[in-house]
């Protein structure tokens, strides 16, 4: 179903989630990082770190499309992340993507290196926005959402 355009941000929580780690996360997903159209990066100044086809298909017969955080591991190191799991409706895209943005800066990029996920709870649904502006307001919602629910004990110990 192809959701109406957001025309305006919408009051968003600070905190998203149970207190508690809910069934039925955790979920974990692990790949390797490909490519994309490259848009992340340079479109939104938010890169995301592509999973591969087969992974997503796996990780979608778990849980619906929609926007998600958790905990990412990249070389051993682990760090907040927000995940998008969908069509990308604003792209219009034709396949679906699950996409994992880190909540850190890195120096260099990572393609082709092993990606380890822990879901722990769903922030929204995919959404169309009347504006880029819509959608980069958006993430940047999600991902202060995610640093401050994932600053609860429950969720602080799961990674
Ligand atoms: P693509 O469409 O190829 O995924 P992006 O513009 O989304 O292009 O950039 C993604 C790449 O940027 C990732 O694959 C990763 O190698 C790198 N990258 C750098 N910083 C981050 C970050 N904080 N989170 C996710 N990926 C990052
Ligand atoms: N794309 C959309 O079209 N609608 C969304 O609601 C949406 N939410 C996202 C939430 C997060 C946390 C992230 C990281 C991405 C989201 N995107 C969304 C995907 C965005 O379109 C995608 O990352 C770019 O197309 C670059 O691949
Ligand atoms: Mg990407």
């Amino acid at each position: 179903m192809v959701p109406t355009p957001e025309s305006r941000s919408t009051e968003r929580e600070d905190i998203v989630g149970p207190e508690i780690v809910t069934s039925p996360y955790p979920i974990f997903i692990e790949g390797t990082v490909v490519k994309g159209f490259g848009r992340g990066g340079k479109q939104l100044g938010i890169p995301t770190a592509n999973l591969p086809e087969p992974v997503v298909e796996k990780a979608l017969s778990d849980i619906p499309i929609g926007v998600y955080y958790g905990w990412a591991k990249v070389e051993k190191v682990v760090y907040p992340m927000v995940m998008s799991l969908g069509w990308n409706p604003y792209f219009r895209n034709e396949k679906r993507s699950g996409e994992v943005h880190i909540i850190h800066n890195f120096e260099d990029d990572f393609y082709g290196k092993n990606l380890k996920v822990v879901v722990l709870a769903y922030i929204r649904p995919e959404k169309d926005y009347t504006s880029i502006e819509l959608l980069i307001n958006d993430i940047k919602a999600d991902i202060n959402a995610a640093q401050q629910s994932l600053l609860r004990p429950a969720y602080a110990l799961l990674h």
